[in-house]
């Protein structure tokens, strides 16, 4: 099987098998207790305070450009250094150079968690020392406000048949109710799914699985772009993307909430084994001051299981809708999902001939992929964009296949801060 590129012909037959073929009910999902995460990657709610403490050295992190990245300066008060750094993993490396291309400065840093980042400068040029100054260790605190929790649920395990059982299809679609939530009176600020094997590692195609898609909802409010179906309030599909609301706006979680999934899992191995959703959250606790957001969801195949066929070569597909009152406010995140041989999903304001955003589906940087989709842009912001009721938007999705394929999805789904 190729490792770069687009995926080979035989894991893209298995990746695009139809997907729904069965839905039975399982209850029961565990939890496991909340594990130290690095700061979200993109999340602007990080922080703008950081704190002096081991000579001096502040880590300032001020967000992201994009939905992968965090950004942020390392500053040490020795020799008045501030040396950007850019993260995607939670560790980082920020340099500075001198005339001549001399290393000045060099500091090292992890996030240990949400709110903590221990790290060491490791080389200060001799002409910028002080008494007191030099290599040091550092903690940094980044001082969130209003502070930000984390915990992470594990939902299953799912049983998986092999793919070449079943019909081929290794089970298909399978739904989880009464699911366990991160809380119940608080705002979500971020979420990150994830597919594990039942030690714990991380699934994915090195390991013969593939999370095809999970979709997860709220029975207890309709879907803002739907009316018959429950409110979809995130999803994610292998290339598991990040979500992140940004600072001052946070989506509301309440007791009241009955919280299900839908998910279609592979297992593309000799033999039967279990997978889990593993789903991190971020969310600030009680009456924050956030601005609530709604979730929406802007889909090719809106109403129906979301999927379509698109035909051999590059092939665009379009979905026009006409935004309803409920929907008049302002975008502050959205993101994409697309499967194999997808090239770029995007949404536009038809109105106004306006780009609400595109993202770029990534492929062949990540080993554990093999080549498949592994990301998929995004955009958030203050906002990305406002919607007017009665304008018209264009969901477009861009695939270039080899064959025709029968069940690919063009997918943009986020948070928006209602005008009313
Ligand atoms: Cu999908």
């Amino acid at each position: 099987m190729q490792r770069t590129g687009r995926p080979a012909r035989a894991a893209q037959t298995l990746a695009t098998l139809a997907c729904l073929i069965s839905v039975g009910l399982i209850s029961g999902a565990t939890a496991s207790a909340a594990t130290p995460s690095p700061p979200l990657p993109g999340g602007r709610y990080v922080g703008e305070t950081e704190k002096r403490i081991d000579r001096s050295v502040k880590v300032k992190v001020r967000g992201a450009g994009s939905r992968s990245t965090l950004s942020g300066h390392v500053r040490y008060r020795c020799g008045g250094i501030k040396a950007p750094f850019q993260s995607a993993d939670g560790t980082f490396v920020a340099k500075q150079r001198g005339k001549g291309g001399k290393l000045l400065f060099k500091a090292t840093g992890t996030f240990e968690k949400m709110s903590l980042v221990v790290g060491e400068v490791k080389r200060l040029a001799q002409s910028r020392r002080r008494p007191g100054c030099g290599a040091a260790a550092f903690t940094a605190a980044l001082k969130n406000s209003p502070p930000i929790e984390t915990r992470t649920i594990s939902y299953g395990p799912f049983h998986t048949e092999p793919t070449s059982g079943h019909g081929g299809h290794g089970g298909g679609n399978v739904a989880l109710g009464e699911l366990e939530k991160p809380c119940t009176d608080c705002s979500l600020v971020g979420i990150l799914p994830d597919l594990r094997e039942a030690d714990g590692s991380r699934a994915n195609f090195d390991t013969g699985a593939m999370l095809h898609h999970v979709v997860f909802s709220n029975r207890s409010e309709t879907d803002a772009t739907c009316a018959n179906r429950n409110q979809r309030i995130f999803g994610s599909g292998n290339e598991r993307s990040p979500i992140v609301i940004p600072r001052g706006f946070g989506l509301p979680v309440s007791a009241a909430d009955d919280w299900r999934l839908i998910t279609h899992l592979m297992n593309m191995g000799e033999h039967a084994k279990p997978l889990s959703i593993e789903v991190t959250y971020f969310y600030v606790e009680g009456e924050a001051g956030l601005t609530d957001v709604e979730p929406f969801w802007f889909d090719i195949n809106n109403c129906g299981n979301s999927e379509y066929m698109t035909p051999a070569g590059r092939h665009t597909e379009t979905w026009d809708y006409a935004i309803p009152p409920r929907l008049d406010g302002q975008i502050v995140a959205i993101g994409g999902h697309l499967h194999d041989y997808g090239e770029q999903i995007k949404v536009v304001n038809t109105t106004r001939d306006e780009t609400i955003c595109g993202g770029m589906a990534g492929y062949g940087t990540d080993a554990s992929y093999m080549g498949h989709i592994e990301s998929i842009g995004g955009c958030i912001g203050r906002p990305v964009a406002s919607l007017r009721a009665g304008e018209t938007v264009r969901l477009l999705s861009r695939y270039d296949a080899p064959e025709p394929l029968h069940d690919v999805m063009g997918i943009m789904f986020g948070y928006l801060a209602p005008s009313s």
